[in-house]
């Protein structure tokens, strides 16, 4: 008799042909099964455990010094025809692509063991999650995995339920970033990574299946699959409005989607949930609404700058039941990064040695902490709801130190198409390559969409039908600096008076200014109270400056003709109109 399986079964059976492991283990999610990975790392030196008393169930990993971060120049998204993958990506035709990284797969679990992930991206129950299997040799991927993820026996159940899956094969081969590749084949629904066993490129249920591949998924189905955080504001009369909010890699979307508002929000019964904090699927609903879920379940945040004052809810998250990846350590083995603030200092850094601060930092700049959701203090009960939340504003954001003001809106959704295709930002550790450079990178999504550009402005447009309810768009930049090279804006919780503005917007309560890049507030728009803005501060945060917005729209307009004639008439009719209101 076939069962829906056995397209599975097949699968597991020619990888292990291939790769020729010395043992299968099929992942039930267990805590016995964890319990013992976790041993068998303690014991081999992959885990190393940390201060029990002040970090219970708690333990540290360190990943070989040349596999730190993504590799996006290693990065391929192989589709029958190059123009399917776009400038946008680097492309490998399927066949080629399967024979160069097959090589490197060759036999490559020889005397390894091989985990078979069963796992569910967003809540086990709900129609908008889907499924995968990751096959790879690293226990340390598995304890991820089981953290990130819904795995083991109910995503196997859901899985033989739908018979369709993501298959995503993964090995850390040498570690050799000379044999290293991570390649998509959107068509196949598959994933093949090799060579690295660090984050985005090993746990393949978070960028490369759920954005990635689900980018090219959510295009056939009609929806979205973004890189964006998920909050709930509740205000004091307890109604709840959902942001999904994009920003480039390491731009503080963690931050924000934990935001604790500033005291007298508190005070008056201001509340702030957090659904999601790096990826976001969306689909219209029945009322022509947009509902989001998180497809994880958990946080792979980095650790630098985390603190009571910047993030105290991922602080709280992160006292138990944590993996640590690449930070220093204290005397008594508690992790300890750069501005951690706690009062504790180093000894030990990323790498083991001693730390020296005038050698390297004690913790990489890209340095991790793996946590569940769950831990999170203000993790909303309505991350688990199968329907998802209904999404009442949608914002952009990047890191610009100059011209771009604090916060506008855009007048419609073809303009806020526009404004997300535009987005800039300096860029910072979360990828290799150079750090503070100014890219484009089109909602959030330069190095996930796994599809062409101009083909994805597409998709965005469509969703602009009739009976739609779509959410107000926004741009936001709390990076702004003055003269002195320093942030103008408090940032951290004073942002929710920013997003305070975006609902009263939404609700048709709050002014604006009419500007050719969009709606601008005044200072005198916002709740301010409390907040110490110099003059200097006031005028660049919330000003327009018309010649510089002129060059912007000519790079702008440079950008997207990189896309050719793929690229959809009304956006570029869109960046005409503005270019031409700004001559
Ligand atoms: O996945 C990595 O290797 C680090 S990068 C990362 C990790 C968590 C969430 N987002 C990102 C990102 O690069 O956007
Ligand atoms: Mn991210």
């Amino acid at each position: 008799m076939t069962s829906k399986l056995d397209r599975l079964n097949e699968w597991v059976a020619d990888v292990a042909r291939l790769t020729r492991p010395a043992v299968i283990h099929w992942c039930d999610g267990s805590d016995a099964e964890s319990a013992a990975l976790r041993e068998q790392m303690l014991a081999d030196g992959t885990l190393i455990e940390l201060n029990q008393q002040t970090h219970p169930g708690s333990y540290l990993h360190r990943s070989h010094p040349d596999d730190v971060a993504r590799v996006e120049h290693l990065t391929f998204v192989c589709t029958p025809e190059r123009e399917d993958a776009g400038p946008n990506n680097h492309w490998m035709a399927p066949a080629d692509a399967h024979a160069r990284i097959d090589a490197l797969f060759d036999g490559c679990m020889q005397g390894r063991t091989m985990y078979v992930i069963p796992y569910c991206m967003g809540p086990i129950d709900s129609p908008l999650s889907r499924c995968g299997v990751e096959i790879t040799d690293s226990p340390y991927v598995v304890a991820n995995m089981r953290i990130m993820t819904r795995m083991g026996v109910p995503a196997l159940a859901r899985i033989e339920r739908e018979g369709s899956f993501v298959k995503g094969l993964h090995s850390i081969g040498e570690l050799d970033p000379e044999r290293r590749l991570i390649m998509h084949f959107p068509e196949e629904l598959a994933i093949k990574s090799y060579g690295s066993g660090y984050g985005g490129n090993a746990l393949l249920g978070k960028k490369c299946h759920a954005l990635r591949i689900a980018s090219h998924q959510a295009r056939q189905e009609g929806w979205l699959a973004e890189h964006m955080l998920i909050l709930g504001i509740e205000n004091p009369q307890g109604q709840t409005h959902y942001i999904a909010a994009a920003f480039p890699s390491a731009c503080g979307k963690t931050n924000l989607a934990m935001l604790i508002p500033p005291e007298g929000y508190r005070r008056d019964g201001w509340k702030v949930w957090t659904i999601g904090d790096d990826i976001c699927w969306m689909r219209p609903g029945a009322d022509g609404r947009l509902y989001a879920i998180n497809p994880e379940a958990g946080f792979f945040g980095v650790a630098p700058g985390t603190s009571a004052k910047s993030n105290a809810n991922a602080l709280a998250s992160i006292q138990s039941n944590t993996i640590f990846t690449n930070v220093g350590i204290t005397a008594d083995q508690q992790p300890w990064w750069e501005g951690i603030d706690n009062g504790l200092a180093p000894v030990t850094d990323w790498r083991g040695e001693p730390f020296d601060s005038a050698k390297r930092p004690a913790a990489h700049p890209n340095s991790r902490f793996t946590v569940s959701a769950k831990q999170c203090p203000s993790y909303s009960d309505m991350a688990e709801d199968a329907q998802g939340v209904p999404i009442s504003a949608i914002v952009f954001g990047g890191r610009r130190a100059s011209l771009v003001p604090l916060v506008f809106e855009a007048r419609d959704w073809t303009h806020g198409v526009l404004v997300g295709a535009a987005m800039g930002s300096e860029t910072t550790a979360a990828a290799t390559g150079a750090v503070g450079v100014m890219r484009r990178d089109p909602m959030a999504m330069k190095p996930f969409c796994g599809y062409n550009f101009a083909d994805y402005f597409g998709h965005w447009l469509s969703f602009d039908q009739p009976g739609a309810q779509l959410p107000k768009v926004f741009h936001v930049n709390w990076f702004r600096k003055g003269e002195n090279g320093k942030f103008l804006w408090p940032g951290f919780g004073d942002n929710l008076r920013v997003l305070e503005w975006m609902i009263q917007r939404v609700e048709g309560r709050a002014a604006a200014t009419e500007t050719p890049i969009g709606h601008l507030p005044t200072a005198d728009d916002l709740n301010l109270d409390g907040v110490a803005l110099s003059d200097e501060a006031r005028e660049t945060l919330f000003g327009f400056e018309h010649a510089g917005w002129q060059a912007e729209f000519a790079g702008i307009g440079e950008y997207l003709a990189e896309y050719g004639p793929r690229l959809p008439q009304a956006l570029l009719d869109e960046q005409r109109r503005i270019a031409a209101a700004l001559a």
